[in-house]
């Protein structure tokens, strides 16, 4: 199926053509029956000869009613443009080649319909030249009358070319479908329509329904008035959900795939050819559409054709994604205007109340810093559209594999850790600010056991903890959750202890060196400016042996002293144990019990203890 959204001035003969090439009326609505006016989307399907079906939008062509057309109009990638040979080119004409144009279309047809009232010829080659100029460029032309049935052979044959020279969407590409109507059929319950661009979608799928993010299920799908067990877009769908009553829902809510799209209020996006060029100024707010949606969007120009909005309500955007930005008062003034006189350079760009613009970026960072606008616009410019992987990254630093998911983008490089990506340059910035960041903390506090994940995880701005670890390369290691230096290769286990330090070290281990269960009390430790940390950090680079708070020895000394308790009766007294090391009861106890603890010495139930091991070393 593809499906072809009509374009063209009110009482152009949209409906009418329609009409007469499926027998089907697309205005369903009494009023617009009786009114010969077209208010909302009607539908109308037509099997073409090679078999192809064509599904049309059938657009109002009324300038109030320019919301609803760009509802229509919005997911689809071709149009089949009207206008009568008996008015020619017409205000509306002008805005709808400059909706089309701005939403990216590029494919289309023009039907000069009505050609039993006028020689068709000006209208045509009027017509021809403005679309040409347009984005959608040279398109194949014909003159019909939907009265008369003249030409219309001719039209079937010329869509059946351009349904067939369509580009084919991914079928696997993310669901989106911007909920056109809701209503209730009785028996089945809550019923959405709405056009379904790619992708597939199932019964018994699992969609959510923007902004509320609500889960709805697909219970039941229809396209083109027959059930489908699953539907793949281009297509018209008719969706019974299970989930949500209709009352809840409404036209500029989407129906999308959970985790697919991100749901924004803010965007980075370039304005296109239609728009504004270098140096116009836009107006502070305007209305965005994108797909049924339409909200205000703020708009902060940032430098050349980049610019953020603010919008009023989220939507489910991805990178690449075509919005307008539109003027309503702007268009009424132009609705007001005489036609574009034939022969005007560029009527369809001339227009003043359409600007279309590429969706850059989903969730842009805050522009905090002075001057942050106009980097960001330096960035932005230089972007492909739609962006890559490694643009975003670069902006973004690190992404999230399943955010850059949501932003549209699945292709990317390898993670750093989890599904954590990161941009190349900006890690190995990271690993030497870390590098730094360690360096500098061992320099504030030499005896400090280290930097904190956490704390680093904060200086280096990062969302999580896991990225620090990986950032954590040689000669940095992480110990017990703090990161630390590795002690140089040859540099000695001292290396990182000020020298004020080492120099206590080194007499307390000259006196240990003559009597070496002989700890130094604390009075000794604290006129040596040996405190705990030190004491801890001495510890750390294999300088001393700390039994307690209190006690320190020399390495080994634990070794020493199973030996020398080998030397004893087993079982032995804690008094006996003293008087073989040679030392005070200050020192035996706790040098007893730290041996207990290794597993060295097994303390008995009448407090004498018994060596079953020889500590390592
Ligand atoms: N003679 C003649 N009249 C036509 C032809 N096509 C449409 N009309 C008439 O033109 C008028 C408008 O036709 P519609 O089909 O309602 O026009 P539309 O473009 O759908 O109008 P909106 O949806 O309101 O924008 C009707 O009175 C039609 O009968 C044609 O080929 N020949
Ligand atoms: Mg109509």
């Amino acid at each position: 199926m593809q499906v072809i959204a009509t374009a063209g001035h009110v009482d152009h003969g949209k409906s009418t053509l329609i009409r007469a090439l499926t027998g089907m009326d697309p205005d369903r609505w009494e009023t617009e029956q009786r009114r010969g006016l077209t208010i909302d989307l009607g539908d109308a399907w037509l099997t073409l000869p090679s078999g192809e079906q064509i599904a049309f939008v059938d657009v109002p062509g009324h300038e109030r009613f320019v919301p609803n057309m760009l509802a229509g109009v919005c997911p689809v990638a071709a149009v089949m443009f009207v206008v009568a040979a008996d008015e020619g080119w017409m205000p509306q004409s002008a805005e709808h080649l400059a909706v089309i144009d701005a939403l990216g279309i590029r494919r289309g047809l023009l039907v000069v319909t009505r050609s039993d009232l006028a020689d068709p010829g000006p209208a045509l080659s009027q017509a021809s030249r403005l679309i040409a100029a347009s984005g959608l460029g040279e398109v194949e032309a014909l003159a019909v009358s939907a009265v008369t049935g003249e030409g219309l052979p001719a039209l079937v044959a010329a869509l059946d070319r351009l349904a067939g020279s369509l580009p084919a969407p991914d079928p696997g590409a993310p669901v989106r479908i911007w909920v056109e109507r809701a209503f209730s059929i009785a028996g089945s319950g809550t019923v959405v329509t709405g056009t379904l661009p790619a992708g597939t979608v199932r019964r018994g799928d699992e969609l959510v329904v923007t902004p509320s993010m609500r889960p709805v299920r697909v219970r039941g799908i229809q396209a083109l008035g027959e059930p489908a067990d699953e539907l793949t877009g281009p297509a018209r769908a008719a969706l019974n959900l299970r989930g949500a009553s209709h009352d809840r829902l409404c036209r500029g809510m989407a129906l999308v795939y959970p985790g697919r799209w991100t749901l924004t209020d803010v965007i980075d996006v370039r304005l296109t050819a239609a728009g504004p060029a270098d140096g116009l100024r836009l107006p502070r707010t305007l209305t965005l559409h994108a797909g049924t949606a339409r909200t205000v969007a703020k708009v902060r120009q940032l430098g050349g054709s980049v610019a953020r909005l603010v919008l009023r309500e989220p939507i489910p955007l991805h990178v690449g994604d075509h919005v307008l930005l539109r003027d309503p008062g702007a268009s009424r003034a132009a609705g007001h205007q005489a036609p574009a006189p034939d022969g005007a350079p560029d009527g369809a760009r001339q227009h003043p109340a359409v600007h279309g613009a590429v969706v850059l970026d989903v969730s842009p960072p805050p522009l905090s810093r002075r001057g942050a606008g106009g980097s960001a616009a330096a960035e932005l410019a230089s972007w492909p559209d739609p962006p890559t992987a490694a643009d975003l990254l670069h902006r973004h630093g690190v992404l999230r594999a399943s955010a850059l998911l949501a932003m549209g983008i699945s292709e990317h490089p390898d993670a750093v850790s989890g599904e954590w990506l990161a941009d190349p340059g900006y890690w190995s910035e990271l690993a030497g600010r870390l590098g730094e960041a360690v360096t500098a903390q061992v320099g504030r506090e030499p005896l400090a056991p280290g930097l904190s994940l956490d704390a680093a995880r904060a200086a280096l701005g990062l969302p999580d903890r896991r990225l620090v670890d990986a950032l954590v390369q040689p000669p940095l290691r992480v110990r017990d959750g703090l990161i630390q230096i590795t002690p140089q290769e040859g540099a000695g286990p001292a290396a990182d202890l000020p020298a004020t330090v080492l120099a206590a070290v080194q007499v307390v281990l000259a006196d240990l060196a003559a009597a070496p269960f002989a700890s130094p009390d604390a009075d000794r430790l604290r006129h040596l400016g040996l405190d705990p940390r030190a004491i801890a950090a001495a510890e750390r680079a294999g300088l001393l042996l700390r039994i307690s708070d209190q006690i320190v020895l020399a390495p080994g000394a634990d070794a020493l002293a199973g030996r020398v308790l080998a030397g004893l009766p087993q079982p032995f007294t804690a008094a006996e144990a003293r008087i073989a090391l040679q030392t005070t009861r200050r020192v035996a106890i706790p040098l007893l019990e730290f041996l207990d603890r290794a597993g060295v010495t097994l303390r008995l139930p009448d407090d004498r203890r018994k060596l079953v091991s020889q500590p390592a070393g």
